[in-house]
Formats: C-alpha cells, structure tokens, sequence
C-alpha cells in the first residue's frame, strides 16, 4: 500500500535538517528516517528485552502463560535473569566503547615517550604532572617524558587485573568508596570488569539479576572513573585543554566555495592531523590550485566534539545530521574514526562525488576507503587524506550543491579547568551562587538523537525549560550542536535563563548552556561534582545535579547513565531501555536503586514533565543541604 512520507518537518526541529531531508528524498538517498519507519514496529519481545541468544539451545523468547506464570528459556532461565543479562552486556558493549578509546591514547602517549609518534606531542604538561601526581607519580624535578612514561603505566594499569581499585577513584569522595565497597561495586580494572560482565552473562554462571545488574554498575563506573577519564585526561595532556571560543553550528558551516571535509567519530588523534593538514599553507594551495578557496574541516558527532573544545573547529551537525551534511552535495570527503558512523554513510556518499575514508582498523566499513592510520606516520596519513578531497573537489556537481542556511555563533570548549579559571582558581563563586540560589542546581545534558522523537526537540526543550529554572546546565555530546543551534550556547541566551543564573552569565560572560565536550568528556562532570560535593562535605547523592539523556539511543549513553546513578546522580532518560519485560529489574532502574547508590533514572518522555520532576528533586536536595528552594 502507498503510503505518503512523513512531511519532513514533524521529523526534526531544524530548518537545515527539514531542507536536507527533502532534498534527501529527491536525490534518492535513504536516511534514518526512511529506515526507521521501515523497521517500526520492533519486535515486542526484543523492545521487553526477553530474548536470550546467549546459547545454542535457544534462541529463546519469554512469554507470560496464560496461567500467569512467566515462561522459562530452554536451561530455565526466567525473563528477570534474561533482561538483567541482556542490560548488562549493553552496558558492557558501551563502556567497551569509552574505554577502548580511552587505551588507543594510552597508546599514543606511549609512542610519544618512546619517539615513535613524531607528529605528536605533550602539549600540556602543567595537566601531564597535576594528573600524574594525583595517581602517585613522583614529578619533582623529573623530565617530562619520564614522567609520562610512568603515567603510560599507571594508566594501563587500570586496565588489568591487579589492582583492587581504579586510580582515579581518588577523586571520588570517601563515603561515595563506602558504598562502593559495601555493596562490591568498587571497579577495579577495565577490561576486568567487562570480561567479567560477558562471563557472568554465559549460560549457568549469574543467574540472580540484582547481582548481575549490580556488576552492571561496576562495569559502568570503570568506564566513568576509568575508561573515559584516562581518554579525557590523556586528550588533554596531548592534545590541550579546551578553552572557551567562539565557534559556529550547523549545516551552513559547509562552504560552498572550500574543499570541505568534515570528521567524525570520537576520539581526536585522527582529526586533529587532518586539521593540522588543512591548515598547511602547502596544502591550500593546492586546494586553490584546484580552484577552490580553501580548505574547510566541520565536526560531526564527538569526534568534531573534541576538536570543537580544543581547536574552534565549526560543527556541521549532530547524530541524525550525519547522512544530511552529505546531502548537500558539497562535501569532498568525511574522515572517520569510530563509534555512531551509521553505516549508511558509505551508501549516501555514494551518492554524490563525498569520499567516504575510514582510518582505524577496528572500525571498517565495506565500500568505505581504508586508511590504516598509525600515529608513526600520521602527518603523511592526514595529507593524503586532504590530498584526496581537494581532488575529489573537481568532482563536485554544483548544480546538487545546496547549503541550506547560514551558520549559527556559540561559544564552547569548556573544560573543569576553564571553569576554574574563569571564577579566578577558586570553585567558591560557583559554590556561592548554588547556596544563595542563583543557580539552583546543575544538569548534564548528555547528546544523543534517536528517531524515536522529532530530532532534537527533547535535546533542546529540556535545556530550554532547565535554565528557565535557574538551573545550569553543562552539554556534552550530540546536544551541544543542538543547543548552539537554538542560541543557548552564546552569552546572549542567557535571556532564554531565569534570572538569577542570568545574573550569573552576564557576571562571567558565558552562555546558559556551557559545551563540555564529547560524551567520553562526562568524566570531567561526575569528577567536578566529586569536586563539588568533597568542598560541601557531602556525598554527590546529596547535591542538587541531574544527568539526562532524553534522545539517546547507544550502549554507550546507558554505560554514562548507569556511572552517573552509582555515583549518586540521578538520570532521566526519554525512553527505557529494552528492560521493561521484567518488573524486577525495572523496579529496580526506577527506584531499587535508590537505596543502593541514592539515586535512579527516571524514564519521562516528554521534556517539560521531566524538568518539572527533576526540579522537584533538586528542590528537596537543597533543603535537604539547608539551602533555600
Ligand atoms: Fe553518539 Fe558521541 Fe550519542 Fe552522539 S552523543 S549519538 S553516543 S556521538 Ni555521545
Ligand atoms: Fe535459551 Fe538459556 Fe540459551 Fe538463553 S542461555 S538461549 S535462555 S537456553
């Protein structure tokens, strides 16, 4: 039966997004969109969660009998033990995710030491040394890359399993361990936390689902203290730290008169050689040389994320923007690393003269161009790849070009130290403005989009109806496009804010909604409000903060929101994850938690009635501190 397509605009809250996907269908490019509708309605066993694969007796599926009794898989596992495991490899597969990128700059930082990555090196070594004394290292009067090495050691360390606690959970708060160490939760190497979550899940090993998800916590919070900290820590000290400036959103970022490449995935040590080619005067010569004006790098996803904070880089788009940046026909080539590059991209660049170039061996796409990039040859890697764009340009079809609007300002590239810096290396303003009301408490808005919701308007309604209440809030991820896009990441949106945290943004001159990165840089929050609560004397299930994820969609996002819930942050998320086929575990998402680590997640898919639930509780955190409401 003929069915007409979704108008373009109930899809997504952007203009650039509803031009592109209307443009999409008429050059005959399938999106996200398209396929999704195609795969609706899921299968109802697998949206419960109550399949298992896990062997080759099944696959199996759980029912309810008619006589009310839930069914039993082949070895007699029941629909709790099925959905606990199936939640608990998810959250593996996520902190996997973080944690994997977290060890590729581990190894990066060791070709430093041992000169073998000549193309980088330690930019910042005031963070080398703060980080490398926190974990114990010796750095008085010692060289830079003695101390490094040590670090290069200490972090692999945390990797392994012979430690009994991460290093960086010197940053959590002694009560917080208390807990940790009760209920045996404490993580205590990365990858040993999710071999084990793997092992637990075969068959006849865990078969009591509060202690699977229990390990399931574990396995996130050594993503959150390990993993993704290492990853964030280490891209500072080689990369930089990122310092607020001033940058551009959304499609418009594409130029049509440049070469444009745009990069996407996650971690840095790719795009950032290609950026440092792009700059290259040699390099744009060329460019111009083929006759355009020069050479254009956009970000997409946390990849552009991470060179958004430390370089200024502009970003063409967020998650669903991916497939869309392609569809204006001017892009010359996206250079990708790994994680959320929906493989579909090969497909669409196909469709226009885009070169589609894939660099890491562990994240191959059939179709793509592989570049197998090795940090001991880097620069000549990264000119190649320009190299093949600025080519590609002469391919270029202008009469398909279309650039449907003009870029958007934001101001982004905050890290915990910009924060520091800028209230003048104390936290006490910060601290002040929370306790006299100001801001009366801190969200982190964690990125994501799925089809699931019009793109983007729960991204940007939550934000919107968060600082309306004073209420802070810190983006990371594919949100930070979409609140730049929306204005609120400029000093100027902070008329969009209540007035109390507008007092506080017109005082520092910041926006309402401060760009903390990419989701691996969630690190940076749960160690700031560990900052936070060590300076109140409290545990950070005490402190007046939320994380939310209302259009997530990865293993990665429920591995960040399960880290932040056992570190005492409450999560809203707008849809559940596939766990709703057991009322035991959803119990216990919803509220069991709670008692453990003082903190669950709250599953509300409609922004305002989530803002309105979450203000609830950061009411009562405050009074619960003696802070007025
Ligand atoms: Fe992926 Fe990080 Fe989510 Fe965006 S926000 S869709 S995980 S790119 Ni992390
Ligand atoms: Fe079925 Fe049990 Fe095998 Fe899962 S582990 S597929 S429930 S028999």
């Amino acid at each position: 039966m003929f069915t007409k397509p979704t108008p373009a605009k109930d899809l997504t809250i952007w203009e650039d997004a509803e031009k592109m996907i209307e443009k999409a269908r008429r050059d005959g490019v399938e999106t996200v969109w398209d396929r999704f509708e195609q795969q609706t309605p899921g299968c109802k066993f697998c949206e419960l969660g109550l399949t298992c694969k896990n062997c080759n007796m099944g696959p199996c599926r759980i029912s309810i009998k008619e006589n009310g009794k839930m069914q039993r898989g082949v070895c007699g596992a029941d629909g709790d033990v099925i959905v606990a495991r199936n939640f608990g490899r998810f959250v593996a597969g996520g902190s996997a995710g973080h944690s994997d990128h977290g060890r590729d700059l581990i190894e990066v930082l060791e070709a430093i030491v041992e000169g073998e990555a000549p193309d980088y090196t330690i930019t910042d070594v005031e963070k080398l040394q703060r980080v490398a004394a926190e974990l114990g290292i010796a750095t008085e009067g010692r060289e830079v890359m003695a101390i490094a090495g040590d670090l290069v050691d200490a972090c692999f360390a945390d990797f392994g399993s012979r430690k009994k606690e991460l290093g960086f959970a010197s940053r959590v708060p002694e009560v917080r361990k208390e807990i940790w160490r009760k209920y045996k939760v404490m993580p205590r190497g990365v990858d040993r936390e999710i071999a084990e979550m793997m092992h637990r899940t075969h068959m006849g090993c865990d078969n009591d689902a509060v202690s699977t998800l229990l390990h399931a916590a574990r396995t996130a919070l050594a993503d959150g203290w390990g993993g993704s900290m290492i990853g964030t820590e280490l891209s500072d000290i080689i990369f930089g730290l990122p310092t607020p400036s001033k940058s551009q959103v959304n499609l418009g970022v594409i130029k049509e008169s440049s070469v444009n490449i745009l990069v996407h995935g996650h971690n840095p040590v790719v795009s950032e050689m290609v950026l440092a080619a792009a700059r290259d005067p040699e390099m744009i010569a060329k460019a111009q040389a083929a006759g355009a004006d020069g050479i254009n790098i956009g970000g997409l996803c946390c990849t552009g994320n991470e060179l958004l904070g430390r370089q200024g880089i502009p970003m063409a788009g967020n998650h669903l923007m991916t497939e869309l940046a392609i569809v204006t026909g001017a892009v010359e080539a996206v250079v990708v690393d790994y994680q959320c590059i929906m493989p579909s991209m090969v497909q669409a660049a196909a469709c226009y003269h885009t070169k589609f170039i894939t660099t890491a061996d562990k994240a191959q796409f059939t179709g793509a161009i592989h570049i197998s990039f090795n940090t001991a040859t880097a620069a000549k890697q990264a000119r190649e790849i320009v190299d093949m764009a600025i080519e590609a340009y002469a391919e270029r079809d202008q009469s398909r070009v279309e650039i449907p609007v003009a870029p958007v300002d934001a101001v982004t590239g905050f890290s915990n130290e910009a924060l520091l810096n800028m209230l003048g290396g104390t936290l006490d303003p910060l601290l002040d403005a929370i306790k006299d009301g100001s801001i009366r408490g801190v969200v982190a808005i964690v990125g994501c989009n799925n089809p699931k919701f019009q793109h983007d308007s729960q991204n940007v309604g939550l934000a919107k109806e968060l600082i309306k209440r004073d209420i802070l809030v810190l983006a990371t991820g594919c949100i930070t496009t979409a609140a730049g896009k929306a204005g609120l990441m400029v000093p100027e949106g902070s008329e969009m804010a209540g007035t109390g945290l507008q007092k506080i943004c017109s005082a520092l001159n910041i926006p309402p909604v401060l760009h903390f990165g990419s989701c691996v840089d969630n690190s940076r929050v749960i160690q700031l409000c560990g900052i936070i609560a060590n300076a109140l004397g409290v545990d950070i299930s005490d402190l007046p903060v939320w994380g939310a994820s209302p259009e997530w969609y990865s293993e990665k996002a429920v591995a960040i929101g399960l880290y932040c819930v056992a570190s005492g942050i409450p999560v809203q998320i707008g849809t559940p994850p596939q766990i709703t086929g057991s009322k035991l575990v959803t119990d216990l998402a919803l509220n069991g938690l709670e008692d453990v680590f003082g903190a669950s997640f709250l599953v509300e898919p409609d922004y305002a009635v989530a803002a309105e639930k979450m203000d609830e509780r950061i009411k009562a955190k405050r009074r619960a501190l003696g802070l007025s409401e």
